[in-house]
Parts: C-alpha cells; structure tokens; sequence
C-alpha cells in the first residue's frame, strides 16, 4: 500500500473515525430497540465503566463533582470514545487494516461490556455485533475514499483544489479575473476534485444517516426504559375475587409444562415491530361505534371497576400440533361486557373491532365479549405482576375459546362496536379467517424426540386444552396399540389447559406414541390434519420416542 503522510490527512482521516464510530453507536442502538427492547449498548458500556472505575477514582469524582458526577464520567467516556475512533481513524487511513483490527478490538470490548450487564443480555450483545459490523464497513469506506484522494492529490499536486489555487495565486477579496485558458488549462473538476467530494458527501451522508437512526433509536429505547420505569412502580390493587387452585391441579413429572406459564417464557406473538411504549397515565380506552354513547376511560377509571382473577390459557392460531404457541396465567381484569354495557351496544352490532395503539386491529364476534358465561376482560396483570410490556402493558384483551389474533389485542385502546360486513380486522386479509373459535389439542411434552430414554418406567405426559368447554380425556396410543386413557390434573376451570400423564413400561427400541383428547363434550379431537391458515391445525400429534 501506498504510504499517506499523517500531516495531510490527520483531520479528515480523524473525521472518518469518528463518524465510523457514530455509525457503530447508531446500528447498536437501533438494533437494540429491535431486539432487545429498551436496553442500549450505549448506556451499558456507560454503567459497565462507571462499574469498572477504580474507588479512587470514584471518590475523586463525587468529591469534585458531587451528583453531577455521572454525567461527568459519561462525558469523559465520550470524550475518551471520540479521541480513540479520531486515532483509528488516522491509522487506518496511513496503514490500511491496523485501523480496522483496532475497531474490531473496540467493538468487541463494548460488546463484552454489554452482554456482561445484568440488565441488557445477550440481545444487547447482538446489537453490538451488528453495530461493529457496520462500523467496520463503514470505516473501510470512508478511509478508502480518503485515500483515494489524498493518493490523486499527492499525485497530481498541480491540478489542485480551490483551496490550495487560492494559496498560490488570488487571493480572498481580490477583483476575480476573467478566466484565461491559456494559463488555465484544466477548469473542469478534476479527478482530486471529484475523490475530495466523494468523500466529503459519503461522510455527510454516513453522519446524517447515524444521527438520525442514533437518536431516534436512543428516544426509543429511553422511552421503553422509562415506560419500564412506571410499570415497575406500579401497585395494582388486590383482586375481589381469586381462582381457588384444586388439589392435583399440577402433576409432579419432569419435562411437563408447568400448569401456570412464567412470563418470560410465555410464548409472544405480535405484529410489533419494536414493543409499543404505553404510559398509563395517558393512556384511554374508547368504546365507540354502534353504541348508545361513547366511553372513555382512563387507567385508573378501569381499575376502579374492580379487579378479579381469571385463568385462561392462551393460544396463536400459528401453533402447529404439537408446537408452543399457547400458554396459562392468571389475569387480573375486568370483564369486557361490563365496559360494552356501560356504552350500550345497539341491536344490529355482530363484531367488535378491538385496536391497538399500533394499529393492529381484532375482529371479535360480539357475543364472546357480551355472553356472562365467556370470561372476556380487559386484563391489567399477568402471573402477580403488571402486565409485560410485550404482552401488552397496560391493558390487553383475553377472551377464552378464541385465538389470539381474533381476540387477544395488546397495548388495546379502543373497541368499535361494528358488523362483519363493515369491518375486517389485520389478519383477515393476510389468509386468516375472520373468525377463530381454538380448535381442542392435545400435546406431547415428554418423552422428546431425539432425546432417548432409558428402558423400564417412563411418565409420557403432556398438556390439553379446550377452552370454554374443558377436558374429560386425553388417550394416547402406542406403536399403534389401543388407546389407553391418560391421568389428568384437576382442572382449574373450563378455559385451563390441563396435565396428563400416562405411566409407561418401555422397552428399548423405537417406538410412536400417538394423543389425542376428548372435550367436555364428549367431541373427539379433530385427526384429520389442517395446516396453521386459515383458522388454526388440527390433527393428532404423532412422535417418535428411542428407548435405549
Ligand atoms: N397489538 C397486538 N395485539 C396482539 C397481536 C398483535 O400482533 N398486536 N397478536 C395477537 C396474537 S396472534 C396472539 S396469539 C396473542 C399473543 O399474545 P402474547 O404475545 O401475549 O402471547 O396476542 C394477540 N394480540
Ligand atoms: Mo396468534
């Protein structure tokens, strides 16, 4: 490679650093806002060195600057990160790839930091890699642009830049002269010309391009956090009434689904791009359309209804037999039709449109939101807590026996009480029907497939559901025997899965295990297979267990 002098280049070759820098930054960010909800690379290599100051130091700091210290320390670390990516900028426009094995050194250093912080996860990680990534390619261009006309530049030192025309010959305020060729030869721009303002505008529109993307996704991301913020201080009142849990409610096997799903591994289903940020404190709940008078409700005007406890399992029409797009908790809520009462629905409505603050919308037959035996509510906790912001903070629908696309709304501010014929929810013109009543399954939880087991007594069991209507019996069949009836968990009620079990003599080998269930009324799980579209699968899971 051809050698550059420092002396030329230092600034713009420092300029590339920095805005390289700033793009690693902007990509870290925006990928956190998509990824890892809320946490930012930027403020955890912030904490991460705050953490990693020495105590003197520390001392040092709060002594001289007293609460001001933090910001203090991040202005430094800013100071110190814009000095290092000047420094790599320069050096990898001299000595082309040292610049770059500095940046990557960098990157990862901020990714360590990142994923070692308690709070941001391996996520955040994720966003740092793809933010270094960036940086690196951006780094690689701009310092070859640069070189490219420095290179033309030191080649070409007669067919100069303005700036340096202006050195040697007229100077500023001095009358223009009318341009003579013959002393002037080469007025058209010139290839130094053109390499200069290829940098120049690559530059700008890299640093444009990361301060937009940067601080937008820092706006983003401080809003969730404080979003966060609000939900972790929120008291929610206790409920008047609780779900008694019977005896036998959850069996004691291992591999089983446990009977309540924690909610960080509840399965998530959502259109959202990046989880939508609800304050509470403004939020409204509008009850419109074919009503007698229009609701609004805040927050607080909800709660004050009065909150009960509900259990209802959760289902996507995306869950493919067998799969784990379904879910139980106990909601605190209040039920839908007491809302829809206080509006009044007109005679004539036959759906609900329920929208969400990100437009995504759910059309909902009126009579599962008006039917007092249909525990439809506007739930405001999930497992004891708040609502998760991805599950739909501060208030989301749940309506037994339906699928979550046609019923379940998160993030829910409004419900437009409409017909079919006017109104078509998100999904239904994606190849989903408008309506989803959940189809009864059953499941296989354990034995796994491709996990064998060791012969002799082996629990196979697994979970059923069959919301609104409630499970008398799953049966399983091995390597095509007769059915034989599993024992089930007491049911908590009619819309909770439940857990069975049947005990198994295992011999080595391989062998099918087939489940199927019955509901409460006395209907056969469907056998017949059915893909996810239009309105959910069907079928009897059929898997394969190796016994050794
Ligand atoms: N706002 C909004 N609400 C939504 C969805 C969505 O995409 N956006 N998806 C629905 C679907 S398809 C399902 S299955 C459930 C999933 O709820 P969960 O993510 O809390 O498990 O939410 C429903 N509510
Ligand atoms: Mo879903």
């Amino acid at each position: 490679m051809t050698r550059l002098r420092i002396r030329t280049t230092w600034g713009w070759a420092s300029l590339a650093g920095v805005v390289a820098a700033a793009a690693f930054l902007a990509v870290s960010e925006a990928v956190a806002a998509l990824v890892s909800r809320g946490t930012s690379p930027l403020i955890a290599v912030g904490s991460f060195v705050i953490d990693i100051v020495p105590r003197p130091l520390k001392e040092f700091a709060i002594s001289t600057f007293g609460t001001a210290d933090k910001p203090v320390l991040l202005a430094s670390l800013a100071v110190a990160v814009v000095i290092a990516a000047a420094v790599i900028g320069i050096v990898e426009t001299v000595r082309p790839l040292w610049g770059i094995v500095l940046f990557a050194i960098a990157a990862a250093l901020a990714t360590a930091a990142v994923v070692t912080r308690a709070d941001a996860g391996a996520l955040a990680g994720v966003a740092c890699v793809a933010g270094g990534a960036v940086g690196i390619a951006m780094l690689l261009l701009l310092t070859r642009r640069l070189r490219r006309w420095k290179l033309a530049a030191a080649a070409a030192p007669a067919a100069t830049s303005p700036v340096e025309g202006a050195r040697d010959g007229a100077s500023v305020g001095s009358v223009p002269r009318p341009p003579s060729p013959e002393r002037r030869p080469k007025p058209a721009p010139s290839d130094v010309q053109m390499d200069r303002r290829g940098f120049f505008i690559l530059t700008g529109i890299v640093a444009a391009s990361a301060v937009v993307v940067g601080l937008g996704a820092r706006a983003l991301n401080a809003t969730t956090a404080s979003i966060r913020q609000i939900r972790d201080a929120l008291r929610l009142p206790s409920p008047k009434t609780t779900v008694p849990v019977p005896q036998g409610a959850e069996l004691d096997i291992d591999g089983i689904s446990p009977l309540f799903t924690p909610n960080a591994d509840f399965y998530r289903v959502d259109t959202a791009l990046t989880v939508p940020s609800v304050d509470p404190n403004t939020w409204r709940l509008v009850i419109d359309g074919m009503v007698d008078k229009r609701v609004e409700l805040s927050f607080d005007d909800l709660i004050a209804l009065g909150l009960d406890e509900y259990v209802i399992t959760l289902t996507c029409v995306s869950n493919e037999v067998g799969g784990d797009l379904v879910g139980n908790a106990r909601w605190l809520g209040v039920p839908v039709r007491t809302v829809l009462a206080a509006a009044g629905v007109q005679s004539g409505a036959d759906m609900v449109l329920s929208r969400s603050v990100d437009g995504f919308t759910a059309s909902t037959p009126i009579e599962s939101l008006t039917d007092p035996g249909v525990d439809a509510i506007f739930a405001v906790a999930m497992n004891g807590e708040p609502l998760p912001l991805e599950h739909g903070f501060p208030v989301r629908m749940v309506v037994p026996g339906l699928y979550g696309y046609v019923s379940a709304t998160k993030w829910v501010e409004e419900l437009k009480v409409t017909t079919f014929a006017a109104d078509t929810a998100y999904w239904t013109p994606r190849g989903y029907s408008e309506r989803a009543p959940i189809k009864f399954s059953s499941r296989v939880d354990t034995p796994k497939i491709g996990k064998p087991v060791a012969a002799g007594k082996v629990p196979i069991a697994g979970m059923a559901w069959a919301q609104g209507v409630g499970i008398s019996a799953v049966e399983v069949s091995i390597d095509n025997g007769e059915w034989q009836r599993a024992t089930l968990s007491s049911p908590v009620n009619k819309d909770t899965w439940v857990q069975w079990v049947l005990e198994w003599d295992a011999t080595p080998g391989s062998h099918y295990i087939a489940v199927r269930a019955i509901n409460a009324a006395g209907e056969l799980q469907i056998e017949e297979p059915a893909p996810i579209a239009p309105d959910g699968s069907s079928g009897w899971q059929r898997t394969l267990v190796t016994v050794s």
